[in-house]
């Protein structure tokens, strides 16, 4: 159980304990999911954790499982469904609203995300966020170490994605978020799609659309050091299908608003 001073405030949660949790997809993590289990305890000791691990062939689950009973307060999920990043944050939020948590957090295992921001997102949660996006592309954010095509992919994919969809996040697709728990659970994440990263384009703009109160903190996000990038061609199109589909689907909503008022 988690529990994190949050502070009183107008549409902040209320006082008392406040339970959290991170929901951490892994796949082929094995070099990454000791240390990152480790850290977080560290990092956030009261914050619980859900590996969603989709029986990785290189042993990351069973990694998980001792360094998670050492560790204590870890969950290990060793998923047989379908594979993929959404289907395993629909497996783990599912999870954890089931749990009643009060705060999500969602980030990679491969430390790009910083464990040590967490308890900034989780404050920023307590003052009244509805979602806290770890965000590279506000002042003070950026990437390192990046080669250059991811860079282009993911900044001019974002800049598409905020005039397409208009969300007003300038990271769509980032996976570094927290999130309150039943706004969360309004936007009814099982219902999504998205087989990769356009999970998190699909979630932003259902949020934005419930007019959430979404707020971006910059983070540093760093490339891998260890185990290799799972993203693929397949997923870059889904993304760009999918966001293009939105983008057409919301004017096309516009128009048709427009014309019968
Ligand atoms: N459970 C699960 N996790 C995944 C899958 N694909 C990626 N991940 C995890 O999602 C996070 C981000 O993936 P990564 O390969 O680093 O993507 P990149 O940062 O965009 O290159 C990492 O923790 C991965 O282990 C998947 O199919 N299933
Ligand atoms: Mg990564």
């Amino acid at each position: 159980m988690g529990i994190v001073a949050v502070q009183r405030r107008s549409g902040g949660l209320a006082s008392g304990v406040v339970r959290s949790v991170v929901v951490l997809p892994t796949f082929n993590e094995r070099e990454n999911i000791g240390a990152m289990l480790r850290a977080l305890r560290a990092a956030v000791p009261a914050t619980d954790v859900i590996v969603v691990d989709d029986l990785s062939p290189d042993g990351t689950g069973e990694i998980a499982d001792a360094v998670g009973a050492e560790v204590g307060g870890v969950r290990v999920v060793h998923r047989e469904g379908k594979p993929g990043l959404g289907a395993a944050y629909r497996h783990g939020f599912g999870l954890a609203f089931d749990d009643g948590y009060d705060v999500i957090v969602s980030m990679d295992c491969d430390f790009s995300h910083d464990p040590a921001v967490i308890p900034r997102m989780l404050e920023l949660v307590g003052e009244g966020a509805d979602v806290v996006v770890g965000s590279r592309y506000v002042a003070g954010g950026g990437t390192q170490d990046w080669p250059l095509r991811r860079r282009l992919l993911s900044k001019w994919g974002n800049r598409y994605t905020g005039i397409l969809l208009g969300t007003g996040v300038r990271d769509c697709t980032a996976g570094f978020r927290a999130y309150r728990a039943s706004v969360l659970q309004s936007v009814e994440p099982a219902s999504t799609g998205a087989e990769g990263y356009a999970f998190l384009t699909e979630l932003t703009r259902r949020l934005a659309r419930r007019g959430a109160r979404i707020v971006e903190t910059p983070i540093l996000f760093r490339d891998r050091e260890k185990g290799t990038s799972k993203m693929s061609g397949r997923i870059i199109v889904e993304s760009m299908l999918l966001v293009t589909r939105w983008g057409l689907a919301d004017r096309w909503q516009s128009l048709r608003g427009r014309r019968s008022s």
